[in-house]
């Protein structure tokens, strides 16, 4: 009996793929498939069989009408140009709402600090990510056996130079555009660069391996400290859109003298003391200086007549702060939940 099945289902659908033709096939069908056809007479002759055998032999038979069903449908829809369900496209129907993506939170921020800065004059340049060991530390006052190295350490790329040596690296801040743009456009200068920054560093909820800086300098006659602090005054008044309270200590950076750094009262605890500021109420947020003599001859630039401040500030961090984001992590994390809040 199952044999039987077998070969007649294969006849059907062989013949019924060779017709051209719709009544031929409509034919074929009622011959087959018709309350008198070949085929349900097979199928009623099962109501003879044991329980047993009706169970195993009624599946297959069912198997095999369904196959032949489906196989008709599609070849009638074939003869006559139907498409099939499945294509049916209903014009009619609403439009499927399209996901839209959008700006990430750093690069809201750092569309807002561009425009803080052109509008006091500033040009936005920008640099490479791998950058020589040259621009990252050499012509920063950072030679290669000096301490200040440990004070960044880097991700170096495992291919030596000519001599044997690393000098390629990711860099580890902005401040590599600070020379090539004093080569390039000389002084006087006004410039911010925006962009990733690399560091070999543990990670904890306000230090990540990968984050966003900010350099900004401006180079002239008669440039001071005072110029630094109340451009940096004027940009923070405007991210957070209200004075903030911030502190100047001194700091150390071999690229400026006298160096500073400057703290911004946290605003994730309202200087109480949190994690986020690891409890001292300040988060350190900008360094910054008057660029060193050294560093304006290696950008070409006369420092007996010129004179200028530079600043590097953790863009990441005045995201922290200026969104209410107690961890760092959470902006290279890709967490949905996280990036659909802006
Ligand atoms: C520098 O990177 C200097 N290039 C800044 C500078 C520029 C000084 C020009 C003088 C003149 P520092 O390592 O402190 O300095 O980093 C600057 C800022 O980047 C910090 O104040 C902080 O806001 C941020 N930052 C530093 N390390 C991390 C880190 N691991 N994760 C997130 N933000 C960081």
């Amino acid at each position: 009996m199952e044999k039987e099945i077998l070969k007649i289902k294969e006849e059907i659908l062989f013949k019924a793929k060779k017709i051209k033709d719709f009544e031929l096939l409509r034919d074929l069908e009622t011959k087959y498939m018709g309350r008198k056809g070949e085929f349900t007479k097979v199928l009623r002759s099962l109501s003879g069989l044991s329980t047993e055998d009706k169970k195993k032999i009624g599946r297959l038979a069912n198997t095999a009408k369904q196959e032949i069903a489906s196989a008709f449908t599609e070849l009638k829809n074939t003869l006559t140009g139907n498409e099939k369900e499945s294509d049916f496209v209903d014009v009619t129907l609403p439009g499927k709402k399209e996901e839209r993506g959008h700006k990430h939170p750093i690069s809201i921020l750092m569309g807002d600090l561009e425009d803080i800065f052109t509008s006091m004059g500033f040009m936005i340049l920008d640099g490479p990510e791998l950058e020589s060991d040259f621009f990252n530390f050499e012509a920063l006052n950072i030679p290669k056996t000096h301490p200040a190295r440990d004070m960044q350490d880097t991700f170096y790329i495992d291919k030596p130079n000519k001599n044997g040596e690393l000098d390629l690296v990711m860099r580890t801040h902005t401040s590599p555009v600070q020379i090539r743009a004093m080569r390039e456009h000389g002084a006087p200068l006004r410039c911010i660069a925006q962009g990733r920054v690399f560091r070999n560093e543990a990670i904890d909820a306000v230090h990540d391996t990968t984050f966003d800086q900010i350099e900004g300098f401006m180079i002239g006659e008669d440039i001071s400290l005072c110029n630094l602090v109340a451009v940096l005054k004027e940009m923070l008044s405007r991210v957070f859109k209200q004075e903030i309270k911030v502190r100047v200590r001194p700091g150390y950076f071999p690229f400026v003298e006298p160096g500073i750094e400057v703290d911004m009262s946290c605003t994730i605890c309202g200087g109480s003391g949190c994690p986020s500021c690891k409890q001292i109420g300040w988060l350190e947020m900008i360094g910054a200086g008057m660029i060193h003599p050294k560093v304006l001859k290696y950008g070409g630039i006369d420092s007996e007549k010129y004179s200028g401040f530079a600043f590097g500030m953790g863009v990441t961090r005045l995201a922290m702060m200026k969104y209410g984001i107690d961890d760092i992590r959470l902006f290279n994390g890709s967490d949905m939940r996280f990036l659909k809040q802006f």
